[in-house]
């Protein structure tokens, strides 16, 4: 079982932002050394090639640029993963997580999306303030906007969790889809219920401004009232243990925000407490299978 590490430096979903020196700010202070001290099948796929988003392009070019960036994600994952892998990528804004969907709804698996975030991102062109498709990703993922996609995934499957921050557009869009949306203290209140509800594969897309900004302040948009740092690595913990998480990524990290680099060991705490709960059951896993045929007769 292989870990693929991708980094998608990313600013098409979100204009005008440094967004796009996440995944070499957080390679340069070790994240992969640290991933391979948890598990050592972790494979580095680079930083795949992708244009700067322009405040100069319309909503719609902006939206036909993203999907055309996440095509080529998908298909780079469909030609690498197999059955059992983990498929982790750093983002980049969170039009970074788009691929990943389409790469594991054209692979037909039975999955969940779990979207901690403070912010929806389930606007469309006509609901969006901003025209930015970072805030489209997952209305994109559910087929409401025109451009095809493929195969789309169903509202039933998506969880946002950590949400504060929501457009009155992309609001009755939630409600009319009847998407789970769950604010930090209905997380907090309501957490086992809700973490029984998962399907058990998983694909936990973690935006770092569902964190609170004081201790997450390296991010483009942040929304006071988040998750404390505790809380986020505790739940990301939870998501993983006893399921299967097929893919995960880290997006929304902005490094010149960072000041003394709290994000950047944050997202890196997040990372491994996902990839520890996720070897641990691996390793479970691998030795029931292997212990009644190791045993003397
Ligand atoms: C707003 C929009 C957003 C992240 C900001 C903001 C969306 N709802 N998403 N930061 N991660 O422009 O659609
Ligand atoms: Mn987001
Ligand atoms: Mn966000
Ligand atoms: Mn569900």
């Amino acid at each position: 079982m292989t870990i693929h590490v991708l980094g998608f430096p990313t600013t098409l979903g979100l204009p005008r932002s440094a967004v796009r020196h996440g995944p070499e700010a957080l390679r340069a202070s070790g994240l992969l050394q640290a991933l391979r001290r948890h598990d050592p099948h972790v494979v580095d796929h680079g930083d795949m090639a992708v244009p700067p988003g322009l405040t100069s392009d319309p909503a719609p070019t902006r939206v036909a640029k993203v999907v055309e960036a996440a095509r080529r994600q998908r298909d780079h994952w469909l030609r690498v993963t197999r059955p059992g892998d983990l498929l982790l990528t750093i983002g980049g804004d969170h039009s970074t997580s788009l691929g990943t969907i389409m790469a594991l709804a054209e692979l037909g698996d039975d999955f969940d999306v779990v979207w901690v975030d403070a912010h929806g991102d389930f606007n469309t062109i006509e609901t969006s303030p901003t025209g930015n498709p970072h805030g489209m990703v997952l209305s994109l993922a559910a087929g409401l906007l025109p451009d095809a996609l493929g195969r789309v995934i169903t509202p039933d499957r998506l969880h946002l969790w950590g949400i504060r921050d929501l457009d009155p557009g992309e609001r009755r869009l939630l409600a009319a889809k009847r998407v789970e949306v769950l604010t930090p203290a209905e997380v907090r209140a309501r957490r086992e219920q809700i973490l029984a509800g998962l399907r058990p594969n998983v694909f936990l897309s973690f935006d770092i401004d569902s964190v609170d900004p004081a201790d997450a302040p390296g991010t483009m948009t942040p929304v006071p009232g988040g998750f404390t740092r505790d809380e986020a690595v505790d739940l990301v913990k939870a998501i993983v243990r006893g399921r299967n998480l097929i893919a995960m990524d880290l997006v929304e990290y902005h490094p010149d925000r960072d000041a003394g680099g709290l994000t950047n060991r944050l997202a890196c705490a997040v990372l491994e407490a996902a990839l520890g709960a996720w070897s641990r059951c691996d390793r479970e896993a691998s030795d029931a299978h292997q212990w009644p045929m190791a045993s003397p007769h």
